[in-house]
């Protein structure tokens, strides 16, 4: 029932389905099932990065961008309170605020994570229901540390990796794996001191990245005026004609739906 309520789009049935998806409830297991057949229209874009890079001032700016263009838009925030930013999820809310009365816009926030570690099980059911409702683009905010980046990576179907010049630790976590896994890297608060040193060592370890037909492109942004934006889109868009030229396009929804699969399996042996 709720299942075919979502795929007309009705937003009230999609909350509940996800509510019930991360209450673990079985019910809403068969109903997820019932909308597979319909899904696989999103393009999902994961934005991953350290505490603090900017990623949702980005999303939010991304959004404002694509619903310029009329794209319905998705947005999940996995675990959007970071130690560095204390609480940010109240802020995300905040800035985000501003498109909650836009029926194009679905967000959710999910302050769960996995038993085993990585996104939790209601994370790939929330994906498949804003799939079904019909969203054209859906933005995935993750923190890319530890187990979650290699989950971003199974989840999304193009990997936007942010790094910004203030922080050290930004190539450190390049060489912790988002390096070999990013389609698209973005350095935000380019207004920042250091940027063009950033830029350089970025550009420089990117061209020994040798996997591939697609090379990653570098966009610098100012996430929190809007610069670089528009770019970036671009970008993103160009890496998903790609997936399409070289038949690619279904991967990241297979890639998905076995996650999901898998997570949902453990959960019941659970
Ligand atoms: N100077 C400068 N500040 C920025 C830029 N983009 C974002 N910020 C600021 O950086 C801070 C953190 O931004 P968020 O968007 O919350 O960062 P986040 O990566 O989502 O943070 P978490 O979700 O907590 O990991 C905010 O105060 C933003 O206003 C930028 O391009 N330049
Ligand atoms: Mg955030």
């Amino acid at each position: 029932m709720l299942a075919e309520k979502v795929l007309e789009g009705d937003l009230k049935a999609a909350s509940q389905l996800m509510r019930a998806l991360e209450e673990g409830e079985g019910w809403a297991f068969r109903e997820l099932s019932k909308l597979i057949p319909h899904t696989g229209g999103a393009h999902v874009v994961g934005i991953t990065g350290p505490p603090g890079a900017g990623k949702s001032t980005l999303v939010d700016r991304l959004i404002e961008v694509l619903r310029g263009r009329g794209k319905e838009v998705g947005v999940v925030l996995v675990d959007p309170t970071s130690p560095f930013t204390g609480g940010a999820i109240l802020g995300d809310r905040a800035r985000m605020q501003r498109h909650s009365s836009d029926r194009g816009v679905f967000i959710r926030s999910l302050a769960t994570r996995g038993e085993t570690g990585g996104l939790s099980l209601s994370a790939w059911g929330v994906l498949e229901v804003m799939d079904a409702l019909g969203k054209e683009y859906i933005l995935f905010e993750t923190i890319g540390v530890g187990q979650d980046e290699i989950e971003a990576h199974h989840a999304a179907d193009t990997e936007v990796v942010l790094l910004t010049p203030a922080q050290g630790d930004d190539l450190q976590m390049l060489k912790a794996g988002l390096f070999e896994t990013g389609h698209i890297f973005v350095l935000n608060k380019a207004d920042l001191e250091g940027a063009e040193r950033m830029e350089g060592l970025l550009r420089a370890a990117l061209a020994m990245r040798t996997e591939g037909d697609w090379t990653p492109p570098v966009v610098l942004t100012q996430a929190h005026r809007g610069v670089g934006v528009e770019e970036l889109l671009e970008r993103i868009e160009q890496h998903r004609a790609f997936l399409e030229r070289k038949g690619l396009r279904g991967e990241g929804r297979r890639r998905r739906l076995r996650r999901g699969f898998e997570k949902i399996l453990e959960h019941l042996l659970r």
